[in-house]
């Protein structure tokens, strides 16, 4: 047959055309009647913004390639995807072009899903999601009156940022420096209103002593952002007496060993005590700092502070030391009010110094003597009373026991992780389902009248406290319980609450008696293998873990962490920045596969970079893709129907292609079973094809009939496209990738020569090429004649000439 002409376009429309009628194909088993054994591989869903980056191309090429190959080694393969589809964008959407929200989302969700079909991309689109559908946020809803009832949610104050112009709520990101993000010049204020809280701390320890069960399969570095950002800290609290007054001062210190070289007290500028403590005179100061805090991280902001004019007694030594307001002590950590060691804490040291209160050193190195500054070191304790002398963690032990006997003051443990507050002042999210009764107070709606449906006609103004404030069909109800007429919250959820459970509602979407089936979360979980950006390595990851814990105390699963493998990816960057729409450097998806076709653009994605590393997207390699892909394609046309033969008559060239195809299967396996470098997988298909070229007139057809098939398979993970097209040119029956993956034949990836290396006098100046097992006296003569080396002992005694078979030569010349 002649080659033929490679046309992407025609291929992967008729193909996807085809792929359309027969969604069964994508479909794990529903009812786990399938005997293959389980794999659910997962890619991060996006938010439907219109269109998708390259960025996604990326995430979801990985996660393809791999539910390709996983189904080809037998496995019932569970590849989802979903929209996350609730968040502030739609509602700017709605302010700029005069669109309801939900409109603009479900065109986006339409425009999106078709790129993705277009990218050939596997997945089972019966088990499609979209959070903000009333289908899937009941069950947010649902969830909340669960942990309503366990004490799992409560309502606090807590403060938002106002922009006095907007007359509104500002979410995070729409403060820039300061200002509110529509009014340049306009100072965000911060307002306090009652808000709804997940209680997060309530796991905070089973958060961090799970991940032993993860650890394998997660990376370091993500494992140890969430440590840090849970922060575990272990140390005391301790009672200050206020001087002349009942009132206790409670600190919290990971280092109460130093507490005799304690000098001063430092509050928080919010801590209770501080309204009270502080002159009129210096009140004003006191507010400023507080907005200060609010607004700025502590650590860009220079220390200060005042002495407010009191005095705290120190519990261990009876000593008097002055009371200060500090603007490092922050309120949510610890107790709000730290104890001041300058001689033995940095910070400590720069507040003391600048303002001249005294520095104590209390603990010296344990073998040396104290030097100037600070020594922030254990040691040994001096002039503490009756701890002096004593190690450091010894005089904690003491020191702890000492407190808690006098009853002032106990070991304890304090965290960095907050709850979480979930409480947002906007339309396009999740009603929280609780209503407001004059004389009942909060009542939760009952479970019956789930869900609170979000109303669809709403003005965006962009003012005032929440646009759903303006809706009474909305807000206006009777309470649930008295009947009397009551106020429907208004607020919604923070969006990664929609996050934080979605892949469960994978394993059964259409269930609406339940969340999902606990039999079907039971045969999928936990997640086998996610994919996603490290960005989402705390907040998303961190929720995760948590609904986990939540959703197994309720019931509904065993498993106590939701992923057992998480891959992340690296970004995407052009002309050396973050490919996106704000740096104006991206490359269209559409504009690629126009131009090349999807199985280009997704083989150049995997082969520009190993996938955990940041790719540097470069025009011109794409096209080294496309030719590449375009060669595979005449090889395959041109051979497809050589007569076969017997396959027991090979020669030379045959024995030359069946080794590197073997080896290239033995490498590509590898790759996908271990680090997943897609990058030299392809490299080596590319070897594979070369060869083939060289040695295709020479072979014969029954070899070229082994190799085809196989060549195909391994690169139909990649680009599935072509390769389901090749696969019906050479007269096989389909779909490739459910086909079972070859398994490398070792006797024939074998070489028989090999390169060894020759060294003189211990430096290498040559290899010679001979065949495996080539004897010592053989292998020796072969070196002592390689030109290469010959320089190196022409005029020179040869001493002696070590050799081992194999592996090397070493030549001592004098
Ligand atoms: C006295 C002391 C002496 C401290 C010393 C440290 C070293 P980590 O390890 O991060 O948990 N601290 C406590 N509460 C604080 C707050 N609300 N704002 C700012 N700082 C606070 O840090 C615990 C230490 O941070 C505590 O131990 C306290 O300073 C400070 F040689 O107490 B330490
Ligand atoms: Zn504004
Ligand atoms: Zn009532």
């Amino acid at each position: 047959m002649p080659e033929k002409f490679y046309s992407p376009q025609d291929i992967e429309i008729k193909w996807q055309t085809r792929w359309d009628a027969s969604p069964e194909l994508y479909r794990a088993s529903a009812d786990g009647s399938s005997d293959r054994p389980k794999y659910y591989v997962l890619e991060m869903l996006p938010y439907p913004s219109g269109n998708l980056h390259m960025g996604h191309v990326r995430n979801y090429s990985i996660g393809d390639a791999l539910a390709r190959y996983m189904w080809m080694r037998g496995y019932d393969v569970l590849h989802p995807m979903g929209w996350d589809s609730f968040g502030m964008p739609a509602e700017n959407a709605a302010l700029k072009f005069k669109k309801p929200p939900a409109e603009w989302t479900f065109s986006n969700i339409a425009a999106m899903k078709v790129q993705m079909k277009r990218m050939g991309f596997s997945y089972d689109w019966e088990r499609e999601i979209a959070t903000c559908t009333p289908e899937y946020y009941r069950w947010n809803q649902w969830f909340f009156l669960k942990m309503f009832e366990k004490g799992l949610v409560y309502r606090k104050q807590s403060k938002v940022n106002w922009c006095p112009e907007c007359m509104t709520v500002l979410a995070n990101e729409q403060v820039v420096d300061g200002c509110c993000w529509r009014h340049e010049n306009t100072k965000v204020e911060m307002k306090e209103l009652e808000q709804w809280f997940v209680k997060t701390t309530a796991y905070s320890d089973a958060l961090l002593d799970d991940m032993k069960q993860i650890e394998a399969g997660w990376p370091e570095r993500v494992l140890t952002m969430q440590k840090n950002w849970i922060g575990r800290s272990v140390g005391s609290e301790i009672d200050f007496a206020l001087a002349g007054s009942a009132e206790k001062i409670r600190v919290f210190t990971t280092r109460v060993d130093t507490i005799y070289g304690a000098t001063c007290v430092i509050l928080a500028p919010e801590h209770a005590l501080t309204a009270s403590l502080v002159s009129t005179a210096d009140q004003a100061q006191l507010k400023s700092m507080i907005d200060e805090q609010a607004r700025k991280d502590p650590a860009d902001v220079e220390k200060n502070g005042f002495f407010t004019g009191h005095y705290a007694v120190n519990p261990f030594s009876g000593e008097q030391v002055p009371i200060w307001i500090g603007n490092f002590v922050l309120m949510g950590y610890g107790t709000g009010a730290i104890m001041a060691v300058p001689a033995h804490d940095e910070r400590d040291f720069e507040f003391c110094t600048k303002y001249g209160i005294a520095i104590r050193p209390v603990v010296r190195p344990v073998d040396g003597e104290l030097v100037e500054g600070v020594f922030a070191g254990y040691g040994v304790v001096m002039d503490s009373g009756e701890f002096t002398g004593l190690p450091s963690l010894d005089a904690r032990t003491k020191m702890n026991a000492a407190a808690l006997a006098k009853a002032f003051g106990t070991a304890a443990i304090t965290y960095r992780l907050k709850d979480w507050g979930i409480s947002r002042q906007r339309y396009w999210g999740t009603p929280i389902p609780m209503v407001h009764c004059p004389s009942c107070g909060l009542v939760p709606v009952p479970y019956d009248q789930l869900p609170v449906v979000l109303p669809l006609d709403v003005d965006i103004t962009g003012a005032g406290e929440s646009p759903l404030k303006r809706v009474p069909s909305f807000v206006n109800v009777s309470c649930p319980k008295c009947g009397a007429p009551a106020r429907r919250e208004t607020d919604t959820m923070d969006t990664f609450v929609d996050s934080s459970w979605y892949f469960y509602r994978y394993t059964d979407p259409h269930n609406t008696q339940l969340p999902f089936d606990p039999a079907k979360v039971a045969q999928w979980f936990p997640i086998n293998q996610y994919i996603g950006g490290v960005e989402h390595a705390i907040l998303h990851l961190i929720y995760s873990r948590f609904w986990t814990k939540m959703m197994r105390d309720i019931g509904l699963m065993t498993n106590d962490e939701p992923v057992k493998n998480l891959f992340t990816q690296g970004m995407v960057i052009k002309d050396g920045v973050k490919m996106s729409k704000s740096k104006g450097n991206v490359v269209d998806p559409d504009e690629m596969i126009a131009k090349f076709g999807a199985d280009t653009c997704r083989l150049y994605i995997l082969f520009a970079a190993p996938p955990e590393r940041d790719l540097d997207w470069r025009e011109s390699s794409v096209e080294g893709l496309h030719r590449f892909i375009a060669r595979v394609y005449r090889l395959v046309t041109r051979n497809a129907d050589r007569p076969g033969g017997d396959a027991g008559e090979t020669n030379d060239a045959d024995r030359q292609a069946l080794r590197k195809l073997h080896q290239t299967l033995d490498k590509i396996t590898k790759d996908f079973d271990s680090r997943w470098h897609f990058n030299t997988s392809i490299a080596g298909l590319m070897e594979l094809t070369n060869e083939l070229y060289l040695r295709e007139s020479a072979m014969s057809g029954a070899a070229m009939r082994q190799v085809l098939p196989v060549l195909v398979q391994m690169l139909s993970p990649f680009a599935p496209y072509t390769c389901e097209e090749l696969w019906e040119e050479l007269g096989l029956k389909g779909p490739v990738f459910r086909q079972p993956w070859p398994v490398a034949d070792q006797e024939l990836a074998k070489e028989d020569a090999i390169d060894v290396p020759v060294q003189v006098n211990g430096k290498l100046r040559g290899r010679v090429r001979v065949a495996i097992g080539t004897a010592k006296d053989e292998l020796e003569r072969v070196a002592l004649a390689e030109e290469k080396v010959l320089p190196w002992i022409e005029g020179k005694q040869v001493a002696k000439v070590i050799v081992v078979p194999d592996k090397l030569v070493n030549i001592v010349v004098k």
